[in-house]
């Protein structure tokens, strides 16, 4: 047998099936799977009898007393047979013929180590596969900046002629280069068995956090020969669920710090006294001491890290190798030397100093950083203005949504001497004089941490820090259709900490907005959210029970410049995680003919086009410009609701708000099985509750519009069914009851 991949599985069984179907994809050849379960609660029974045959499973439970990666892996390799044992964590996945790529150059090189490259990325492995090379090569290199360390200098040996060092890149590769200590890694090394059983290395099941460092060093120190191959990738992926699904580096264990240290220890004494590995070692400890560990020291004197964890870290520096002392120069030096006289403060000194200087010059670089300097060091140290509420939708992109109608209905009912505060990064004045403010300007820092109520639709910024007494209403922006946070399998877009930064963030909220019971529910549940739902219906769906909005309706039409003879369809779509520029900025390509629809529609319509405050890409409506108005940089889409007798949108929450007006819908669904079944996952059956019918054609779009009245009669019943279960609590008194809770009782 050639080859013994070892995976070890403890929980999150999504990850696991993401793991086999890797390996069955893979043209693997003349191997067997060791899949050692760690204490498995999860029923998985089904994926064994699924792979067992095509993997050549072997199936080992770790004992009572057995557990961890460590012991798992012991387990694994005790069982393999193979000319090559191979690591592979079920949270991963592997990647095209990476392991044969990795057999390959052992055989022919007959390496007792052989190594290839790890990918890192958050997305499951669907979508990973589904996204291009470049942007590929783009997270790797972005990785490369977060490990830290400078390349090995291959290209220079290879250019004269000369002969790697092997051993020397190996170093560098699987250790030097290693970002902290904790990022040496087992994982996409081949290695043959034999050398191992040879040498007896093993894992130390006593280092349950850190198992994989001391065992690289082994394969440092006895390995003879290494080869690399910079073309066998493997898939590591990120945890981007730290809350409900953290991994084996973001577990919280409050010994962790010592477990590294007495990992590392371990490690040294392996080296031995002299020798590169141990000069490594030694300089890796350095940089953590020296970047990570002295930033620490600010905390109160009795705490740990000034205190036990300080000796813990001086004692290990003092045995230095000389040789790496003697190379140290300015800060590394100056605060390596206070730790050798084991003199907190004045390594505490040494740190300061040093972190206000990198400090400023991060604020002079970048006007940003100076206001949220201001923010925490000056303005939150103010007083909070009782009297002040501030406004935020879309992140300063527009004056609409919920803030919108609770700020108009509050201004009018100004009994107590409110003064308002607009976030709007462009010229809309609001009414009844509103203080305007850009985001991200010194004006929104300041406001910021001086009023004491916030009424924002998205989140807060990340600065953000809620003070004692500050009050903060979330409207959120529409009733869910796709998963949102911890409902979500996996986030996959552009920002992949979601989860655990939503997770602190929706604890500053006060009041969550719900406009029906169904998004009370949710709410609760993928936001985690505990403090008070206000289910009042939406603020923003007020107008759309105007007792005036006939009137208003004419008067939008004339602003807006739509023909008064021409129905309007309004077509709004949302945007799509996967397919973005950078956070926030997403593509959005139109997959409507509009010169046909215009062909069949243009005598009755026009049509209005609406994307997500996310997309960064106009559309374009030459040759249409007689039939399609773009509306997409208007303020309020509820306005526009108002005058479209259609609406067409695809996954966007609009629908739900829209059937107030009980006006046609019809969803253009084109893309239906990649967005519900991989990047998102729907909470109701798209097929089975929307109030009209789902199109996947320009021509079944144009039909469905020919024949609307047919439509309607058809989706009658659900219609009704789903206003009664979405739109009932809407009356036109939202921001009534939202404003009568918060600010006047
Ligand atoms: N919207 C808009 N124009 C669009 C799409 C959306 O003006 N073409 C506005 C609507 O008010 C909509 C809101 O943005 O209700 C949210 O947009 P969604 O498409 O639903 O997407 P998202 O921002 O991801 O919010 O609970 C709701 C979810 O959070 C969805």
């Amino acid at each position: 047998m050639k080859l013994s991949i070892i995976v070890t599985f403890h929980k999150y069984r999504q990850y696991l099936e993401d793991c086999l179907a890797s390996m069955k994809e893979s043209p693997l050849e003349d191997f067997e799977t060791i899949l050692v379960l760690d204490h498995v609660e999860e029923d998985i029974e089904d994926l064994l009898s699924e792979y067992e045959e095509s993997l050549h499973m072997n199936v080992v439970r770790l004992t009572e007393e057995a557990t961890g990666v460590a012991a798992a892996r012991n387990a694994g390799l005790n069982e393999a047979s193979g000319k090559y044992t191979y690591f592979l964590d079920s949270d991963d996945y592997l990647f095209e013929d990476g392991v044969n790529k990795l057999i390959e150059k052992a055989e022919e090189t007959g390496a007792d180590v052989v190594y290839g490259k790890k990918r890192y990325t958050w997305f499951k492995r669907m979508v990973y596969l589904g996204v291009t090379e470049d942007k590929r090569r783009a997270d790797d290199e972005d990785e490369k900046k977060n490990d830290g360390g400078e390349e090995f200098d291959d290209k220079l040996a290879e250019a004269e002629n000369l002969e790697v060092d092997e051993y020397a890149r190996a170093l560098h590769k699987l250790i030097k280069s290693r970002r902290g200590l904790r990022n040496i890694s087992v994982l996409n090394i081949l290695i043959k068995r034999e050398f191992l059983e040879y040498n007896q290395i093993r894992f130390e099941e006593q280092f349950a956090l850190y198992p994989d460092m001391p065992f690289v060093v082994e394969l440092m120190k006895h390995g003879e020969t290494f080869a690399y191959c910079p073309d066998a990738f493997y898939i590591k992926r990120k945890h981007n669920d730290p809350i409900t699904m953290p991994s084996v580096a973001q577990l919280k264990v409050p010994t962790r710090l010592e477990e590294q240290m007495e990992t590392f220890a371990y490690c040294r004494k392996l080296a031995g006294e002299d020798g590169d590995i141990r000069k490594v070692l030694d300089k890796k400890l350095i940089n953590y001491y020296s970047k990570y560990f002295a930033s620490k020291l600010r905390r109160g004197t009795k705490d740990k890290w000034r205190t036990t964890r300080f000796d813990l870290i001086a004692g290990l520096l003092k045995d230095t190798h000389p040789e790496v002392l003697q190379s140290l120069s300015g800060y590394k030096k100056r605060i390596v030397a206070a730790a050798l006289k084991k003199d907190v403060d004045k390594a505490l000194k040494i740190s300061n100093r040093h972190l206000a200087k990198k400090k400023f010059q991060k604020i002079m670089k970048n006007k940003n950083e100076l206001y949220k300097y201001l923010y925490k060091n000056k303005y939150s140290k103010e007083p909070i203005e009782e009297n002040w509420v501030m406004f935020e939708t879309f992140f300063g992109k527009n004056y609409s949504d919920s803030p919108k109608y609770i700020y108009e209905y509050l201004a009018q009912h100004n009994t107590k001497n409110y003064k308002f505060i607009w976030v709007l990064n462009n010229d809309t004045k609001p009414p009844y004089g509103a203080t305007v403010v850009r985001r991200f300007s010194r004006e929104y820092a300041y406001y910021l941490a001086k009023s004491k109520y916030f009424v924002f639709n998205v989140r807060q910024p990340l600065w953000f820090v809620k003070r004692k007494g500050q009050v903060f209403l979330e409207t959120w922006h529409g009733t869910p259709l796709k998963k949102l946070v911890f409902d979500q399998d996996e986030v996959t877009a552009a920002s992949p900490l979601y989860k655990a930064q939503f997770f602190r963030q929706k604890q500053e909220w006060d009041y969550l907005i719900a406009a029906n019971p169904f998004s009370t529910e949710t709410f609760r549940r993928c936001f985690k959210f505990d403090n008070e739902m206000l289910e009042v219906g939406y603020p923003r769906n007020d107008l759309m029970y105007h007792p005036n909005k006939d009137q208003i309706t004419l008067d939008l039409k004339k602003k807006l410049g739509i023909p008064l003879d021409k129905k309007t369809i309004l077509y709004a779509p949302t945007w799509r995680d996967d397919e973005f520029y950078g956070a926030g900025q997403y593509k959005f390509t139109l997959k409507l003919d509009l010169q046909k629809m215009k062909e069949a529609l243009s005598d009755e319509y026009v049509v209005l086009l609406r994307t997500h405050h996310y997309i960064a890409d106009n559309l374009d409506v030459t040759g249409v410009e007689d039939f399609a108005i773009n509306l997409s940089k208007y303020d309020d889409i509820t306005e526009i609701y108002l005058v479209s007798d259609i609406c067409i949108t695809d996954y966007s929450s609009v629908f739900f708000d829209y059937a107030n007006l009980k006006r046609p819908v019809l969803f253009y669904t084109y893309d239906i099985e990649k967005y519900r079944d991989i990047l998102r996952g729907f909470y109701i059956d798209i097929n089975k509750e929307v109030p009209g019918p789902l199109l996947y054609t320009t021509e079944e779009v144009v039909e469905a519009i020919q024949n609307i009245d047919s439509i309607s009669e058809q989706y009658k019943e659900r219609y009704e069914e789903f206003y009664e279960r979405f739109c009932s609590v809407d009356d036109g008194n939202a921001s009534k009851r939202a404003v009568e809770r918060v600010f006047l009782s």
